[in-house]
C-alpha cells in the first residue's frame, strides 16, 4: 500500500471512529455488556438471531436412522433444498436420509418436511417458519429462498458435529419450539476480491457454502483491479492471457473461463445467492492497460503490476473511444452471463482523474450498463455523478463523498452499507492478530465486538432510511492468499455483519450474540474452518 493512499484512507476512516463511540448510546441496552459464559442450548443459538423464537423445552426431535426428508410435491426447488439438507446429514450421521416429494398433508408427517406455500405472509419471500415437535420438524416458506434459509437454521439447531464429512457420534437432537423468521434488510452481501489474489472456483464455492449458512444473499465479486483481470471476455483474449497471469507478490495466478464463471453462478443460484460482478474503473485498471496497448492514452502497454496499492498509471484513458468500446464489450458480456440485477462499475479512488473526466467516464458507463439491462452499482464516489434514480451506491469511507452519497438517496438512489471501520474483513483484529503479513491496519483494528457494534441507520448521516438496502462485508485480498487466510479473516466477523443485516434491531445484543457465536465454534471445527479464536467469545470447552 503506498503511503499516500494509506494515509488518506486512514484520515478518512478515523472520522468514522467518532461515530463508533456513538454506538454505545444508540444501540439497545446490553449491546456493550461483557460476554457471558452461558452457552445457549435451546433454539436460541442461531446466527443471525431469528425474528421470533418460542422454545418448547418439553419437546425435542431426534434425527435417527429412519429420518426422512419430505419435500413439496412437484417442486424441483424444494427437492433440491431437501437434497442439500440430506447432503449435510448423511456423512456425519451415517443414516440413509431419503428425500421424498409428497403431496400436501393435513398433519405433519413423522420426519423433516420442507413445505412450500402457506407460510405467514409476514415472512415474505426469504423468511420461513420452523416448528419442532417430538415427532417432526416442519419448515414452511412462501418461496424457495425461505426454505433454504430455514434449512440453514435447522443445521444450526443440530450439534456442530453434524457438519463433519465423516461419521460422528450422535445423538442428533433438535430442540423443540417454533421460529418465525425473516430478514430486516433485503441486501446482505459479502464481497470477495479475486483480483489481488486469485481464488479458484472451488475456493469461491467454499466461501459460498460458508456465507450462505449465515443467510448472506449477495456475493459481490471484485473481478478486476491493478494486479489482475479474472474474467474471460470474448474478443479480448489478452485480458486473461496477460492481465490474468499474475497477482500481488507476482507468480502465476488465473482467471475464470466462461464455464468457470457459469459454475460459480450456478452454485450461487442453488443457494439463493445473487452474484454482483464488479469491473472497476476508471482507476484500479492496470491489468487491462497491461493487456492492451491501445487502451492507454499513449498507446503503450503498462507493465504488469504486482505491488500493493495503486499502480503508477492504472487509470483508463478517458477520451479514447476504444475505452468505451472495451467497456461495452466487457459489461455486455458479464450482463449477458449474470442473472442478477446489478453490474458494479467500481469508481473508487480515482485520484489521478479530474472531476470532469471522472464524470465523463461514469456517464458513458452508466449508459452502457443501462443498455445491457442492468442497474448500476458503484462505490460511493460513483454516485456523486451518476443518475441517482438508476444507481445503487456502496458506502465505505468518510472521504468527502459521503454527504453527496447520502443526498442522492433523497433523489432515488439506494445504498448498501460497508463502513470500513466495522465491516472490512481485511483489517487486523488486534495489533498482533493476525501476524504479519496477513491483514491491513489503515481502517483500524476490528475485533469481533467492533464488527458487531454498528447499525445501518446511523453509519451514514443524512441517508434516507427507506433507501438503505442493507449491508455488505468486503474481503480485500492484498494480504490474503489462501482459503486458510480467507477463513481466518472472515470468521468470526462475517456472521456479525450478517446478523446486523438480517436480525431485527431489537435482538441486537452483544452478550447474546457472543454466546450464539460461541456455539458456532464446534460447527466451524467440524467444517474445518480456520477461524480466529477471539478471546472476546466464550468458546465452549473442547472447541479446538
Ligand atoms: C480500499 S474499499 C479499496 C481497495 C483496497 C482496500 C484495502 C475500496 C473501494 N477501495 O482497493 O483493496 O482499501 O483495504
Amino acid at each position: 500500500m503506498t503511503l499516500r493512499t494509506n494515509r488518506a484512507r486512514r484520515r478518512a476512516a478515523t472520522s468514522c471512529l467518532l461515530l463508533a463511540s456513538l454506538a454505545s448510546v444508540l444501540l439497545p441496552a446490553g449491546a456493550s455488556a461483557a460476554p457471558t459464559a452461558a452457552e445457549p442450548t435451546s433454539m436460541q443459538r442461531i446466527v443471525p438471531a431469528p425474528a421470533v423464537v418460542q422454545p418448547n423445552p418439553a419437546a425435542t426431535y431426534q434425527v435417527g436412522p429412519g429420518t426422512v426428508v419430505f419435500t413439496s410435491w412437484r417442486s424441483p426447488d424444494a427437492l433440491q433444498i431437501g437434497q442439500q439438507l440430506a447432503g449435510v446429514l448423511r456423512p456425519s450421521t451415517g443414516y440413509l436420509i431419503p428425500v421424498i416429494p409428497v403431496p400436501p398433508v393435513d398433519r405433519p408427517l413423522p420426519g423433516i418436511s420442507l413445505t412450500l406455500g402457506g407460510a405467514d405472509p409476514q415472512v415474505g419471500d426469504e423468511g420461513y417458519q420452523l416448528d419442532v415437535t417430538d415427532r417432526s420438524v416442519v419448515i414452511r416458506a412462501n418461496k424457495p429462498a425461505g426454505l433454504f434459509a430455514g434449512v440453514q437454521s435447522l443445521r444450526q439447531l443440530l450439534p456442530g458435529a453434524v457438519e463433519a464429512r465423516s461419521r460422528q457420534a450422535g445423538p442428533w437432537t433438535v430442540p423443540g419450539g417454533r421460529i418465525v423468521d425473516y430478514p430486516r434488510y433485503q441486501h446482505r452481501g459479502a464481497m470477495l476480491d479475486v483480483a489481488r489474489h486469485f481464488l479458484t472456483v472451488k475456493d469461491v464455492q467454499r466461501y459460498i457454502d460458508q456465507i450462505t449458512l449465515y443467510k448472506i444473499n449477495y456475493l459481490h465479486l471484485h473481478l478486476t483491479d491493478e494486479q489482475g483481470w479474472r474474467i474471460e471476455i470474448p474478443g479480448w483474449p489478452k485480458l486473461t492471457q496477460i492481465g490474468g497471469s499474475t497477482q500481488v507478490g507476482g507468480g502465476p495466478a488465473g482467471y475464470y473461463t466462461t464455464a468457470d464463471y457459469r459454475a460459480i453462478l450456478e452454485y450461487a443460484r442453488k443457494r439463493y445467492l445473487t452474484v454482483v460482478p464488479e469491473i472497476d474503473g476508471p482507476a484500479h485498471s492496470n491489468a487491462a492497460l497491461a493487456s492492451y496497448a491501445e487502451l492507454n492514452c499513449d498507446g503503450k502497454a503498462q507493465p504488469l503490476f504486482t505491488g500493493v496499492g495503486p499502480a503508477p498509471n492504472g487509470t483508463l484513458c478517458i477520451n479514447k473511444p476504444i475505452t468505451y468500446k472495451f467497456l461495452d464489450d466487457v459489461i455486455g458480456r458479464i450482463a449477458e452471463l449474470t442473472p442478477g440485477p446489478y453490474v458494479d462499475v467500481g469508481g473508487d479512488e480515482s485520484i489521478s482523474t479530474t472531476p470532469a473526466d471522472y464524470a465523463t467516464y461514469m456517464h458513458q458507463v452508466e449508459q452502457i450498463v443501462a443498455k445491457h439491462g442492468k442497474r448500476l452499482m458503484g462505490w460511493g464516489a460513483a454516485l456523486t455523478v451518476t443518475n441517482p434514480a438508476t444507481s445503487t451506491g456502496q458506502f465505505w469511507i468518510y472521504d468527502g463523498t459521503e454527504d453527496k452519497l447520502a443526498q442522492t438517496t433523497h433523489e432515488g438512489a439506494t445504498v448498501v452499507m460497508s463502513p470500513c471501520v466495522f465491516s472490512y474483513l481485511d483489517m487486523k483484529y488486534t495489533p498482533t492478530v493476525p501476524a504479519d503479513p496477513l491483514g491491513l491496519r489503515w481502517a483500524g483494528y476490528i475485533e469481533v465486538q467492533t464488527a458487531y457494534s454498528w447499525d445501518p441507520t446511523w453509519v451514514l448521516p443524512g441517508v434516507l432510511d427507506s433507501a438503505v438496502l442493507g449491508v455488505e462485508t468486503p474481503l480485500w485480498t492484498e494480504t490474503v492468499s489462501s482459503v486458510a487466510d480467507v477463513d481466518f479473516m472472515a470468521f468470526p466477523r462475517l456472521p456479525a455483519i450478517a446478523e446486523i443485516g438480517w436480525s431485527p434491531l431489537a435482538t441486537h445484543d452483544w452478550a447474546g450474540f457472543s454466546g450464539r457465536l460461541a456455539a458456532q465454534g464446534p460447527r466451524w471445527d467440524a467444517m474445518r474452518v480456520n477461524y480466529y479464536r477471539s478471546p472476546q467469545i466464550p468458546w465452549p470447552a473442547g472447541a479446538r
